[in-house]
């Protein structure tokens, strides 16, 4: 099949699951285009996906340049020039209404539309009140529409009461590649946990609560803390860590050259968000082995079975979240167990191999489907 992707190539989950299903369905013989404005930092030079650069025009005339226009334009060139089956817009918000109006510019060439909901395009942006009517348009156009989890499956038929529900299929990982191959071991006396947060550092990752947490961990055990990204609240964490006299013990890091090693040399990963439709982050780590301290906020619960793969705990209570992280990282015994079981249940239930079919067996419905 030949498919265009359009995502959002910044840091963001959404960016990468729209990479590495691209990368994916290349590897399983389809033809796959991605669009953006900047080269995903996940799509890797030998990926087979065929990139597009957007190059928005300036012009006096322009108070913001016009990326949406500029990529619906280029979506409808990559339609016709390619002969594409399927539009996989993933985040609502711009994608799904850049993909109607390029399918509408290249008919009547034939082309559907598949957009998959990743969690702020529904909680946040689309549900504004200056993107509300487009966002449910662009779902209701959608000739099928996708969810990452059950949570935000429901919560976009609570807050658009759409005529269809979204089909849920969730996120995956490259379990190759997020592998247990040199993962870090138990520390040996004396040797400090790491402890690792990875994400865009938006308010809704908390990310004040995990500085907190891990100020209550280190007073118990000894124990440094990475946190991995970029984003507005990285001053306010900044500012938190020195005056919580943590600087020696936290260390800033803008990327990671090797994520896969990142996550395996980490005891415990951190997300403690007001929400998350789903934590690919997460899933990631617990590919390497790494347990999760978790929020239960939004769609975590259906990711993480708590005390078997990881912990969940109430969005906020510091004390309640540090008092289970001390006692999870306090015994060898019951880490190991967890480290095992958590990468054994991803390779079980979120496999690369066994959820991409899912989309694939979408798309050739989708593209079998009268008009
Ligand atoms: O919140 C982020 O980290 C970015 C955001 C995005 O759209 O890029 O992530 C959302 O999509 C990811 C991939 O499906 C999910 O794993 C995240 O849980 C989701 N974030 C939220 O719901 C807050």
């Amino acid at each position: 099949m030949k498919i265009a992707v359009s995502c959002h190539p910044t840091q963001g989950g959404s960016g990468i699951v729209a990479t590495e299903l691209a990368t994916a369905l290349v590897t399983r013989g389809h033809e796959v285009h991605l669009a953006a404005c900047k080269r995903p930092y996940r799509l890797a030079a030998d990926s087979g996906v065929v990139f597009h650069l957007l190059q928005v025009p300036d012009y006096p005339l322009f108070r913001f340049p016009p990326h949406d226009l500029s990529l619906a334009n280029k979506l409808a060139g990559i339609c016709r020039n390619h002969d594409i089956d399927i539009i996989h817009a993933h985040y609502a918000i711009p994608h799904a209404i850049t993909a109607l109006l390029a399918r509408q510019t290249v008919q009547p060439h034939k082309v559907r539309i598949v957009t998959t909901l990743h969690g702020t395009d529904i909680t946040l942006v689309g549900s504004h009140a200056e993107f509300f009517d487009l966002t449910r348009h662009a779902m209701i156009e959608s000739d099928a529409l996708t969810a990452v989890s059950t949570w935000l499956r429901d919560q976009t038929m609570e807050r658009f009461q759409l005529p269809r529900v979204p089909e849920v299929i969730y996120n995956f990982v490259d379990t190759v590649r997020f592998s247990l191959r040199g993962r870090a071991a138990y520390p040996r006396d004396g040797e400090p946990f790491h402890v690792l947060h990875a994400s865009n550092l938006r308010p809704v990752k908390r990310i004040a609560d995990i500085v907190r947490v891990f100020h209550e961990v280190q007073k118990k055990l000894p124990a440094r803390l990475t946190i991995l990204g970029e984003g507005p609240e990285k001053g306010l964490a900044q500012e938190l860590v020195s005056e919580l006299n943590l600087c020696g013990k936290v260390a800033f890091t803008s990327t990671a050259d090797d994520v896969p090693k990142m996550m395996r040399s980490a005891h415990l990963n951190f997300l403690l968000s007001e929400y998350e439709s789903f934590g690919l982050a997460a899933l990631e780590g617990m590919s390497c082995g790494t347990p999760v301290a978790a929020s239960s906020g939004g769609g975590l619960p259906e990711v993480i079975d708590h005390d078997r793969t990881g912990l969940l705990c109430p969005v906020g209570d510091v004390a309640c979240t540090a008092q289970q992280v001390i006692a999870l990282l306090g015994s060898r015994e019951r880490w190991e167990a967890m480290s095992r079981e958590t990468a054994a249940d991803v390779r079980r239930r979120f496999a690369l191999e066994s959820i991409v079919p899912h989309y694939e067996e979408l798309y050739e419905r989708v593209r079998g489907s009268a008009t």
